[in-house]
């Protein structure tokens, strides 16, 4: 199995929430709402509107890049051409910096396991990889990641560095 192929796959089905195999505008306005509502976060927060605001950016800067029949949707196909780091930091950056900051829920710096979980699981993972996930950023079991080093992850995972990007669990 191509562990790069296999991340591409769930990123972009976690991406397309209504599972209608497409990534559309919609999809990411779902996204941001699901995220801020799994956090108890009020929509009109800064928090909830930087990371609303990341969501379409994340979406512009996809179908900009990738939307090669300009239909307003991409398909897997489509999607899989996505892995170049330009396109990450102006397009994805956003996305990871807001998405950390949303779980972050009292700015100490450090992610809470249940706000992790409701987090990912809002985003679209499945519970079990996203505790592995949790488990492989805090082995000795403090209750906590830090949302620096989640940060991180999110860009190896995205410029797939390797086979062995923490993400993997994702997959
Ligand atoms: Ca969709
Ligand atoms: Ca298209
Ligand atoms: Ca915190």
């Amino acid at each position: 199995m191509d562990a790069r192929l296999d991340r591409i796959k769930a990123a972009f089905n976690a991406l397309d929430t209504d599972s209608n195999g497409y990534l559309e505008a919609d999809d990411f306005d779902r996204l941001a709402h699901r995220v801020a509502r799994a956090l108890d976060v009020p929509e009109g927060s800064a928090k909830a509107q930087a990371f609303h605001a990341g969501c379409r950016r994340y979406w512009e800067g996809l179908a900009g890049a990738l939307d090669e029949n300009h239909d307003g949707k991409l398909t897997y196909e489509e999607y899989a051409r996505f892995h170049e780091p330009t396109g990450y930091e102006v397009n994805v950056r956003p996305y990871a910096d807001a998405l950390t900051a949303i779980c972050d829920r009292d700015d100490d710096g450090y992610v809470q396991h249940a706000d992790f979980v409701r987090g990912m699981r809002a985003v679209g993972f499945p519970e079990e990889n996203v505790e592995a996930l949790f488990r492989a950023f805090d082995p000795y079991g403090t209750g906590q990641v830090s949302a620096g080093e989640w940060r991180t992850a999110i860009e190896d995972y995205f410029l797939a560095r390797g086979v062995h990007a923490v993400g993997d669990t994702l997959v």
